[in-house]
């Protein structure tokens, strides 16, 4: 060691730091793990990824000793990068499960974000930063955006205005870095900010770029930032799965169904996993989605080649990654039963930033509205409890079931903006999961849409019951829209966004840019995603963004 392509990076094992460190190497430094406090001491430059909750990172930094060594390395100025977390508990005390004590090396108290006024809590996506001061670390940034994903957030005051380089808005004025000479810190993730490869959007690699060289040649870029409000995201989706030859590939279905309509009825095959997921990170995505469509039939885990897609899009692709399918407790062939947490962090630890749940939510959601009780064992609450709720999303796959009085079923009804086939003005939208091959019930259940089957429950009661639960975001579907290219279904999109106050992304029927703006001022949905005119090239993602920006609509560009 002692060498400068050398960092040392404190990671206390809480979480997934995958893809900080596959940006750390692609930028061509070496990461040394800190395992004792001295590690600290004599680091030359020190990076802390903060992940986890603030008082079991609190427990592990004091019991370790590397709560004493950091504050001596900080109060030595050398140094450091905060990230996240790691700008947090730099604070007194924060409120999250507490108030807990933090390092204390800066005055304030990290608290909750209020979402009462409409501000969705976790803040999840980019906005724009107000640079307060030259940073050095930002100099790239200029009015990019850059990506945040926290429900806490520390905030400037008097006592701790000198330590700001910037800030942001989400409701409140927050603290989005700070820099006190060579301490930095940042709540926003440039590990998931974007990568050099384009240089307009070089933005979150530069940061780590300036830290870990500070002699690294930019360009100052002179746009003074200023904060902007929460971007609205859009999504590039691919639905993966096994083909009939054994191979990976990524498919998409017509309201569901994925198989030709030919002699063969082969799958559908529209391109390969991790070359269409870096061709969406440089058209502009603001995040990829892979959906293992087909993994709660077979066992996720077995599927190692979605483990390896992961691992190899995260070594190129800056941008949240999400992982869903087949998310669930699993007893395999030789009686080793597997955790639906187990299954999670494998998918975290390949390179996943966030998780998303299918038919599990469904049966969790059921089993709630019976008993009333959180019994805590659920895959949502059980991974929400250990990666942090804003790393769970709940996938609703809806379909919509048309009804001629609102009183028919015992589900929240809506009056239908479009009459149903025979004139129906109401309708409710049942929730749906696949069962598994194993599943004793797989032959007698009635299957619907690419082997789903329809539940006695609305998406509206899903979606309250999934917040209740620990759920960060709601990835909505819609089988009726799915692969129609009509346009999203803007009655389910408000129902749901209406309904809770964690982010909900559009998905489901988009076929043109105009459709992105419609859900954008029709309902408030905080994203929007999108699978077959991706696929097929018929709209770019920038053109979605040009169109989005000239509505006046806020965008990462
Ligand atoms: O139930 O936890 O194993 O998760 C399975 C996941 O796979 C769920 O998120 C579910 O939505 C998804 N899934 C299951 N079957 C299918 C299928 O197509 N047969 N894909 C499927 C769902 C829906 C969207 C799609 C949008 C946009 N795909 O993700 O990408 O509808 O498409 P479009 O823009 O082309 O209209 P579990």
């Amino acid at each position: 060691s002692g060498s400068s392509s050398v960092v040392k990076l404190l990671d206390y094992g809480a979480g997934n730091v995958r893809s900080l460190r596959n940006a750390i190497h692609y930028l061509g430094f070496e990461i040394e793990d800190v395992q004792t406090p001295k590690d600290i001491l004599d680091a030359e430059r020190l990076i802390f990824p903060g992940v986890g909750a603030f008082a079991s990172a609190m427990d592990v930094l004091v019991k370790t000793g590397m709560a004493e060594a950091l504050c001596s390395y900080i109060k030595n100025d050398r140094p450091f990068l905060g990230i996240c977390l790691g700008l947090q508990l730099l604070f007194e005390s924060s409120e999250e499960n507490g108030p807990v004590n933090g390092l204390g090396l800066i005055p304030g108290v990290v608290g909750r974000f209020n979402s009462s006024n409409g501000f969705r809590v976790p803040h999840i996506g980019w906005n724009a930063l107000q640079i307060t001061k030259d940073s050095e670390i930002l100099d790239d940034i200029g009015d990019h955006h850059v990506y945040f994903v926290h429900s806490y957030r520390a905030m400037p005051s008097d006592d701790n205005k000198e330590w700001i380089s910037s800030t942001c808005n989400y409701g409140d004025d927050f603290i989005a870095s700070i820099r006190r000479g060579n301490v930095h810190a940042v709540q926003f993730h440039p590990e998931k900010s974007g990568g050099k490869i384009f240089c307009a959007l070089n933005v979150g690699l530069s940061v780590l770029r300036r830290f870990l060289d500070p002699k690294s040649q930019g360009t100052k870029n002179l746009t003074q930032g200023k904060a902007s409000k929460l971007a609205k995201r859009v999504i590039a989706c691919l639905d993966v799965r096994t083909n009939d030859k054994g191979d990976l590939v990524v498919t998409k279905g017509d309201q569901y169904d994925v198989r030709e309509h030919t002699k063969e009825n082969e799958v559908r095959n529209l391109g390969k996993p991790v070359e269409l997921a870096g061709q969406y990170y440089k058209d502009g995505a603001d995040e990829v989605s892979f959906l293992n469509i087909t993994g709660f039939r077979d066992f996720p885990l077995g599927d190692l080649p979605m483990l390896q897609v992961l691992r190899r899009t995260s070594e190129n692709v800056f941008v949240p990654l999400t992982v869903g399918g087949g998310i669930r407790d699993f007893t395999d062939a030789n009686g080793r039963h597997y955790s639906s947490l187990e299954v999670a962090s494998e998918y975290f630890r390949s390179g996943a930033d966030k998780i998303s749940i299918g038919s599990d939510a469904v049966h969790a959601a059921e089993e709630y509205m019976k008993t009333k009780v959180k019994t805590g064992k659920s895959s949502l609450e059980q991974i929400s409890k250990v990666y942090g709720n804003q790393a769970v999303v709940v996938s609703i796959d809806p379909r919509r079931v048309y009804l001629k009085s609102p009183n028919d079923v015992q589900f929240k009804t809506i009056r239908v903006t479009k009459p149903g086939p025979s004139g129906e003005e109401y309708a409710w939208y049942q929730c749906t999961k696949s069962l598994s091959y194993a599943h004793p019930e797989w032959l007698s259940v009635p299957k619907v849409n690419g082997g789903r089957e329809g539940r006695p429950i609305g998406a509206y009661e899903l979606a309250k019951v999934v917040e209740e639960l620990g759920a960060g975001e709601i990835l909505l579907n819609c089988i009726d829209c799915d692969g129609q290219g009509k346009g999203f279904d803007i009655d389910l999109i408000k129902l749901i966004s209406d309904a809770v106050s964690i982010p909900v992304i559009a998905s489901s029927g988009a076929g043109a840019v105009e459709h992105f703006s419609e859900v954008f001022m029709k309902t408030n949905a905080s994203a929007a995603l999108a699978a077959g005119i991706f696929h097929r090239k018929e709209v770019p993602i920038q053109s979605v963004k040009g169109h989005l920006s000239k509505e006046g609509i806020e965008v990462r560009i």
